[in-house]
This record gives C-alpha cells, structure tokens and sequence, in this order.
C-alpha cells in the first residue's frame, strides 16, 4: 500500500518594517501620511494613558487593570483595518488602544476600571461589546454575531481579541471550528505576548505557533510581527476583505510580548528575568514607527514633543472628567443584570442598605 500525502501546509510570518523603521515598498499597505500619523498619535495616547492609569491605581484611585504597554501595534493596527460603526469588536481585557481608537472617551473608560459600571456605556452607532474577563468565552459570542450577520447578508466583520492562554480553552477550538464550518466572517485575533499570567508560551502549548491552529479549522492562519503596525494592518485588511467577500474566518497571530506585569496585581519579576525582558524593550513598537516616519520627513524631534504634550493633555483632561463624575448610586450595582431582581439580589440590596445606614 503506498503512502501518500495527503495535504501540506505551511504557516507565514508577514514583517514590513524592520527595527530601524525601513520598510519593504512591495509589501507596504496603502496608507496616506494622515492615516500614518493618525495610527501613531493613537499608539502615543494609548502608550500614556496607559502610563497615567497605573499611576491613578498605585495611589489607589483606579482599581486592578490590565497593562497593554508593547501591544499597542498589535490591537490598534487590526482594528484600523476594520469600519467603525459597520464592523464589529468583541475583546478581552487588553485592548484599551482599540477602545480609544473608537473613540471610547478616556474618562469612561477610567470609570469602568474604578468600578463604576456608567462608563460601560457604548457610543450611539459602534459596535462593541464590553471588556470580557472569563478567557476565551467572548469567542462564542463573535461566531454568534458573525454568524447573523451572514443570516441577515451584512457584508460587516466581526474582529474578536484574545490572548496565547486564551488557546487553551474549549471555547476557542469551539468557536474557531464553528467559524470555519460556516465560513463565518470573523478574525480572530491572538495578541500572543507569550505569557498567560506567570505561564511562558512553551508551557502553555506544544505548537510552534498559535498561527497553525488555524489549519486544523480549515481557515487561514498567520504570523505576524505584532509590533510592526504596517505588517498588522497589512493581514488585518487582508484578512477583513476575505470575510467582507463570503471566503471566511481567519487567525491572526500578533506575535507581541507583555512589556509589563499581568495586572496591577502581579509582580512579572518574580518569574521572568531581566535576560527575557530586555529585548524586547528595544523592540518597542512606538520608536520603530516614529524612526520611519522620521526617515520619510513625516516627523521631527518637535514633533515627538508635540504629539507626546497633546496626549499628556487629553490624558490629564480625561482624569479630570473621572474624577468630577458625580460618584455612582451604589444602588445602581444591582441593576441591569437580570430584568428582574433575584431574591438574592433583593437580600444583598437589604444588606447593603443595613451596612449604609439607610435600612436600620
Ligand atoms: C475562564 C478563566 N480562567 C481563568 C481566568 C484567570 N485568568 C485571568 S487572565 C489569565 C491569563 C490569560 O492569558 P492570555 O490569554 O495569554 O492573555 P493575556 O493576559 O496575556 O493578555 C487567566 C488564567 C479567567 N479570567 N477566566
Ligand atoms: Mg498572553
């Protein structure tokens, strides 16, 4: 009997831009110098913003959040790609650039991260669902949109955000088999920063990459270098214009590295060394864009200055805002979940009440 071969395959890293900020012409997506400063003046924002928030939390002003300093090319990048107010996404936790990209205002999202679920609130016309904590179930919910768009004929992309740990899960092989079954218009999009928690990359799988997942699927998978934006916008749009035209899902791997802790509640020296750091440092995403654009005459040292004092601005304006916010009806906290209170809401509200004062 003889062996054949019944199928090959092979995985593709996509770079564009090296470290220096050259870039190779044939593979440089289309973008004007408007949308070039555009995406850099968002990744600066993102970066302090950022900044500004663990600041708020060390003084005890902001609860527990997830830091995406290093990932901002990586999610900004592929939600560019995508039509705000057409397009749909569905994150995890690690995605504030895209947030701000949509124009989620700073200070909602600063009220979100202090508790305060009224900066949960969408915009009139996006798209976007709200930050998800439990890992990988969010998937779900992007096939089970993409799949009714497809019902309803939209030509619209849903764009879901997760991490390398988040491949683990049972939701993610469900929702990816479910996306390349019915050729779903979806792109899953893994920012893998090779670290889930304290739990390195070579731990967490046995794959090589998290692109070749995909082959299992029966969907395009990719690498990509998740700290060249020219290179993720490059697969995102690819990767969005096949699902606009009915050829289905794809799996982007950004291949980034968490530059700080977990959360706020983390101590990333206490299981990673410097030794693993440090390179990656050098491989910051925000200097690579702005050293090509200073190669390209887009930008200057005055122009680093400026964009930098006008994030530093709208930051500080944003804390502002947060912090001038009438403080939430502590009362509100029990609304929303269920259309009607369950009994053990309504005893947790009696409890409450008794802790407050207002029920002795
Ligand atoms: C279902 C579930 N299990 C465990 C956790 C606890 N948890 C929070 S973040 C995290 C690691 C996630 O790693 P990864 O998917 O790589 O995302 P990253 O934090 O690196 O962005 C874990 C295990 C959770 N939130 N949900
Ligand atoms: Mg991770």
């Amino acid at each position: 009997m003889p062996v054949t071969t019944l199928a090959q395959f092979s995985i593709e890293r996509v770079e564009v831009m090296d470290h220096q900020g050259n870039v190779d012409e044939s593979l440089m997506p289309d973008l004007s110098e408007e949308q070039i400063r555009h995406l850099y003046e968002m990744m600066v924002l993102t970066r302090q913003f950022d900044d500004r928030m663990l600041k708020l939390q060390r003084q005890g002003r902001l609860g527990t959040f997830a830091r995406v300093m290093g990932q901002e090319a990586a999610h900004i990048g592929t939600t560019y790609a995508l039509e705000k107010g057409k397009d749909w996404l569905i994150p995890a936790f690690r995605e504030t650039g895209a947030f701000i990209l949509w124009g989620t205002p700073l200070e909602d999202i600063l009220a979100v991260n202090a508790g305060d679920e009224r900066g949960q609130k969408i915009g009139e016309g996006v798209r976007v669902l709200p930050v998800s904590i439990p890992i990988a179930t969010h998937l779900l919910h992007a096939t089970g949109i993409a799949w009714a768009m497809k019902q309803k004929g939209e030509d619209a992309v849903a764009l879901t955000v997760f991490g390398d740990g988040a491949t683990s899960e049972g939701d993610f092989s469900e929702a990816m088999n479910f996306g390349g079954v019915f050729k779903l218009p979806v792109i899953f999009l893994c920012q893998n920063n090779q670290w889930a928690i304290s739990v390195p990359y070579h731990k967490q799988t046995a794959a090589t990459t998290v692109a070749q997942k995909a082959i299992a699927y029966g969907m395009p998978g990719v690498q990509v270098d998740g700290n060249d934006i020219f290179a993720v916008y490059r697969v995102a749009k690819e990767a969005a214009d096949r699902a606009r035209s009915g050829g289905g899902p794809t799996l982007i791997e950004a291949h980034t590295y968490r530059l700080s802790d977990h959360t706020t509640s983390d101590d990333a020296r206490r299981y990673r060394t410097a030794e693993d750091l440090d390179p990656w440092l050098e491989k910051d995403p925000i200097p690579r864009l702005a050293r090509y654009m200073e190669k390209q005459g887009m930008l200057d040292e005055d122009g680093v200055v400026q964009v930098r004092e006008q994030a530093t601005q709208k930051v500080a304006d944003a804390v502002k805002a947060f912090e001038e916010l009438e403080p939430a009806d502590p009362e509100r906290i029990f609304d929303n979940v269920f259309a009607e209170r369950t009994p053990n809401l309504e005893e947790q509200l009696r409890w409450l009440k008794f802790r407050t004062g207002e029920g002795r």
